[in-house]
């Protein structure tokens, strides 16, 4: 079963969502919605990761996501913590996150993988090459497929050398970090060659603006939930461990669609 992970971005800044989760109580009554939703867990982030986004202190992002995480752990409700930094990462997993969502797949921080491995928790490592403000200008591949398929494979053995246990890696390809439309593309239609890596599979496609390039320009944000939840049925029929959403309702529906058609298959090959 692909797991559904709902975004909660505890930020002023977020291109999908920002500033719309930035009070506590707001963050809590939307992951409690999300996950009445169907939500699997919740992944809390305290730094705006678009395009061109101003870095945020570690303490400014702990205040963000701390009382946060701690709340949804005391309500039951599990937790990743999407994080660059080391420094969060630990203090949000005793508070109870229990997986540590680094999009920059431990280059951001030297100091992550060795501190996840010391945690014991799932690592959930993203394809990166560099921050936000430089992230476009580091959109240049020969071959985009194999170029990222080799970088992660430097970025896992740097995990795996830090001590976090093969059973515990999730790789993710990192769409639009450093990618254009036609660079994400590719990778979709090439998630063979990433499943070859054998490690289970995030995917965060979640309203991204490849997808909006697929509507009439100025259409709103929630438009690209409809190509957001095709992307997640497409990505549990290939058996990915897990999917990144904004809109956890429209995904869990057609997730249920698959998973009846997938059913009634079954039954008519047994
Ligand atoms: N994308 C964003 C943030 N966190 N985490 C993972 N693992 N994969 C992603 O693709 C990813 C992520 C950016 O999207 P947002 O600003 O809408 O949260």
């Amino acid at each position: 079963m692909t797991l559904v992970m709902g975004v909660l971005n505890v930020t002023p800044d977020s291109f999908s969502d920002g500033g719309r989760w930035a009070s506590f109580d707001d963050a809590i009554a939307h992951a409690v919605d999300l996950t009445a939703q169907g939500a699997d867990l919740i992944d809390v982030g305290g730094e705006s990761t678009r395009p061109g986004a101003p870095r945020v202190p570690a303490d400014e992002e702990l205040s963000r996501v701390l009382p946060v995480v701690r709340e949804l752990a005391a309500r039951g409700i599990r937790t990743s913590i999407d994080t660059m930094n080391a420094e969060t990462a630990q203090a949000a997993v005793v508070a109870g996150a229990e997986f540590v969502n680094d999009v920059s797949g431990g280059l951001a921080d030297p100091e992550m993988p060795g501190v996840v491995a010391g945690l014991g928790v799932t690592y959930l490592l993203s394809h990166w090459r560099g921050h936000s403000a430089d992230m476009n200008a580091l959109a240049r591949y020969g071959d985009v497929v194999a170029d990222v398929i080799g970088e992660l494979e430097r970025q896992i053995d740097v995990a795996l050398d830090a001590g976090i246990r093969r059973d515990r890696l999730v790789i993710d390809p990192g769409l639009g970090f450093a990618k254009t439309s036609e660079h994400n593309w590719a990778i979709l239609s090439h998630l063979g060659s990433l499943q070859a890596l054998e490690f289970p599979i995030l995917l965060g496609a979640s309203r991204k603006r490849f997808l909006g390039e697929l509507l009439e320009p100025g259409a709103p944000m929630e438009a690209r939930d409809l190509p957001t939840a095709v992307i997640s049925v497409l990505a549990a029929q290939a058996g990915l461990w897990g999917v990144r959403v904004h809109d956890v309702a429209g995904t869990r529906l057609a997730l249920d669609v698959l998973g009846r058609w997938a059913g009634e298959q079954a039954r008519m090959d047994a």
